[in-house]
């Protein structure tokens, strides 16, 4: 008879899992023994906050639940920064932790923590296997909860003597179900069509909800028909080719950027797939007096500065497809000069040769070696900030930042994670100096598995963004400063190669090195950021002339 592990393996393989990132221990030797004849693949790690960043990473790129597996307790609570990022990314992600038998749980027992209150505040759902015959059950909740609009964590506690336990043979997985988004209703649809037609300056915000929908083709669609300007939040990237001349690139840096000059003008703003978590209305409707269309697979979260004219659930695609048949196409003479400044924002630096590497240089020389299709996934800091300003891109899913939970750590471990999503694209992580040592650990890990990737520190030696902050607020800075290792030396110490770029006009070069090796690349990139104060005081003097 099979075991309540094995049964769970079988589940997780109904699920169409792939993969499972995560550490053994003991009180997951059962679950572990049952992957031996699954064709569900194991890739060990060597922090558990690495396995469940990779979930993380791979959830969002894919769509499916990544999954990541640790002990009780330590192995447990390793996981929670990866797993709450994807959380409020609103990512597919699943995590199972082995957890002490239920012989013990009513008294103090070692490692033995309550794992499903630890994990109910970050998660959508959060339960113990307490029965051997409610694993199909539970696993199916799970991934549908995960899964389901709007995406999250999913956790699972299993108990060592649960999971060893007989099964029935004839206990199955349930069968797993896709979800269709519900049709819009015709007469809210009616409603934003009428909006937009009487607006003068419409502006489309889109979020990560169109990524997700994958109704970005729709909403390139909508725009053209329609011929509003479209802005997008740091997750949502790609969504509409930055070459596109109604795009206006990225909003969301807490400062005034030329993009929210089309906001300040804006009279009716269209939300689409787009949550507040990443960038509170606040920024962009301060006085609370434009007109807000939200379509989205799910009801809005609204605030005082987020309140509906319209709002239509449903199908995005759908939803969008309806309203352009109805609403008036528009004249938005202004959204091709304000793309032209913003494009011009980047191309002014790319002949910047003075050293240490001004952000922007850096962001247009990646451009350049990094086609279309290729994923760059950031981590956070100061780097993050000149990432979601300057690097366009035109597909979606490209560009990776973390913008809900903005946990640094995340980029090398999503990194992999993304090269065993998409193998045959080109994988750069661009991280900071502070997250890059977050999780480096986990280039033996990628080099164990032979992922090829290519890691761009931005090298500064301090906190960059946190000094940025400090600086701004009350124009001086401390606390911020620290050493670092030889990173060339780090990566051979590894077994990988390491680079170090001595002259602004050498990235390039380096950058096509780093991605002709097959294996992991670590690219020492000392960066100047003197620009973030300059860019700071160039934005607070914008004045809108567009
Ligand atoms: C895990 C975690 N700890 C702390 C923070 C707060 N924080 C945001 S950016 C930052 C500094 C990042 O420094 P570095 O990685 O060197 O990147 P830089 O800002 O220099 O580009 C800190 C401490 C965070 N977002 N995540």
């Amino acid at each position: 008879m099979p075991t309540a592990a094995e049964l769970l393996i079988k589940c997780l393989e109904n699920e169409g899992v792939e993969y499972i990132f995560g550490i053994p221990g003991e009180e997951n030797l059962h679950v572990m023994d049952a992957l031996r004849n699954s064709s569900i693949k194991f890739i060990t790690v060597r922090h558990e906050q690495g396995a469940a960043f990779m979930a993380d990473v791979y959830g969002r790129l894919t769509g499916r639940a990544g999954v990541c597996l640790a002990t009780l307790g330590p192995g447990a609570t390793n996981l929670i920064t990866g797993f709450a990022d994807a959380n409020m990314d609103r990512v597919p992600i699943v995590a199972i932790a082995g957890q002490g038998s239920t012989t013990r749980m009513h008294k103090e027992s070692h490692q033995m923590i309550d794992l499903v209150n630890l994990f109910a505040p970050i998660s959508k759902y959060s339960t113990e296997i307490l029965q051997a015959e409610i694993v199909p059950e539970i696993v199916r909740k799970a991934f549908k909860d995960a899964q389901s609009e709007k995406p999250g964590g999913a956790f699972i506690s299993f108990p060592e003597n649960i999971a060893g336990m007989e099964v029935a043979e004839n206990l199955i997985p349930l069968k797993v179900q896709s979800a269709t988004p519900p049709f819009p209703a015709p007469n809210k649809i009616t409603q934003a069509a009428e909006v937009i037609s009487s607006a003068q300056f419409p502006i489309i915000m889109v979020g990560n909800g169109v990524i997700r929908a994958n109704a970005h083709k729709a909403l390139l669609d909508f725009v053209e028909t329609l011929n509003i300007p479209v802005a997008h939040t740091f997750m949502a990237k790609g969504c509409v080719p930055f070459s596109h001349p109604l795009s206006l690139g990225t909003v969301g840096l807490q400062a005034h950027d030329y993009v929210n000059c089309g906001f300040d003008r804006a009279d009716v703003v269209i939300c689409v797939g787009f949550d507040m978590v990443e960038y509170h209305p606040k920024s962009w409707n301060p006085q609370r007096d434009k007109k807000i269309i939200h379509i989205d697979q799910t009801y809005a979260e609204v605030d005082a500065n987020y309140q509906l004219e319209v709002g239509v659930i449903g199908e995005i695609r759908k939803s969008l497809e309806l309203i352009a048949e109805q609403a008036t196409t528009k004249e938005s003479a202004y959204a091709g000069s304000l793309h032209e400044v913003i494009k011009e924002q980047i191309n002014s630096y790319s002949n910047d040769n003075s050293f240490p590497i001004k952000p922007q240089r850096i962001l247009y020389d990646t451009r350049q070696v990094l086609a279309d299709e290729d994923i760059l996934l950031s981590d956070v800091g100061a780097h993050k900030m000149w990432i979601a300003r300057l690097f366009h891109c035109e597909q979606p899913n490209t560009c990776i930042i973390s913008n809900g939970f903005a946990s640094m750590g995340i980029a090398l471990p999503g990194a992999l994670a993304a090269k065993m999503a998409y193998p045959q694209k080109r994988i750069l992580a661009i991280t900071g100096d502070a997250g890059f040592l977050m999780n480096s650990q986990e280039i033996e890990t990628a080099l164990r598995y032979k992922l090829a990737l290519v890691v761009m520190i931005w090298h500064d030696k301090e906190y960059g963004l946190i000094k940025w902050h400090q600086q701004r607020r009350f124009g001086r800075s401390g606390n911020i400063s620290f050493n670092n290792p030889d990173f060339v030396k780090y990566a051979e110490a590894f077994g990988a190669i390491g680079y170090r770029v001595e002259r602004t006009e050498a990235l390039i070069p380096t950058l096509e090195k780093a991605f002709a090796q097959n294996t992991v690349v670590i690219v020492d990139v000392p960066v100047d950021y003197s620009e973030n104060m300059k860019l700071t005081k160039q934005l607070g003097e914008l004045v809108c002339t567009i």
